[in-house]
């Protein structure tokens, strides 16, 4: 199955949309949240960041309605939560027709900067966990299958190719 037609670029952090925060770069097709929560958090040391992560947004329908994240997870780095991995996760099942299920994820890494983290680097941490996704014997991970087109955001993130890794449930 290809995939959806336009599934929203960027999160934001505010919904003013002014400025957006990082890339969407993992599209899972036909996976649903649960299965993919389970099995990072189980079988990849993932987990819950509790009180120590930031709701983002993404425009649905048209750019007066926001949802922010299903779901969060990181992966530490360091004992507390100064560096580690972190997704953010959208159900947009709802908005997109002819797709059993399909999920985006912003994927980057954290790192903790005076008041907060920030994004340092996108491109590397799609390919670590991209490389997670793989060790899943069911599913099916294609590195920068999709064109996305958010390479550049008109101001200065971290380099990410504008394209995003799909990861599929495996033909029986
Ligand atoms: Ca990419």
């Amino acid at each position: 199955m290809a995939v959806p037609p336009i599934p929203p670029k960027y999160t934001w952090a505010y919904t003013d949309w002014s400025r957006p925060s990082d890339p969407i770069n993992v599209i899972f097709i036909n996976i649903y949240l649960e299965e993919i929560q389970n099995y990072l958090e189980i079988e990849r040391n993932w987990e819950v960041p509790g009180l120590f992560a930031s709701d983002q947004y993404i425009p649905v329908q048209n750019i007066i309605n926001s949802s922010s994240q299903n779901l969060q997870l990181v992966k530490r780095i360091d004992s507390f939560h100064f560096t580690r991995y972190h997704a953010r996760f959208w159900n947009l099942t709802r908005y997109i027709r002819d797709v059993r299920c399909i999920i985006v994820a912003g994927v980057h890494l954290d790192r903790f900067r005076g008041t907060g983290h920030v994004s340092a680097d996108f491109e590397s941490i799609e390919d670590f966990f991209a490389n997670e996704c793989r060790q899943n014997s069911v599913w099916q991970v294609t590195y920068d299958e999709y064109e996305i087109g958010n390479r550049f955001a008109g101001y200065e993130l971290p380099y990410n190719d504008g394209r995003a890794t799909v990861v599929r449930r495996k033909r029986k």
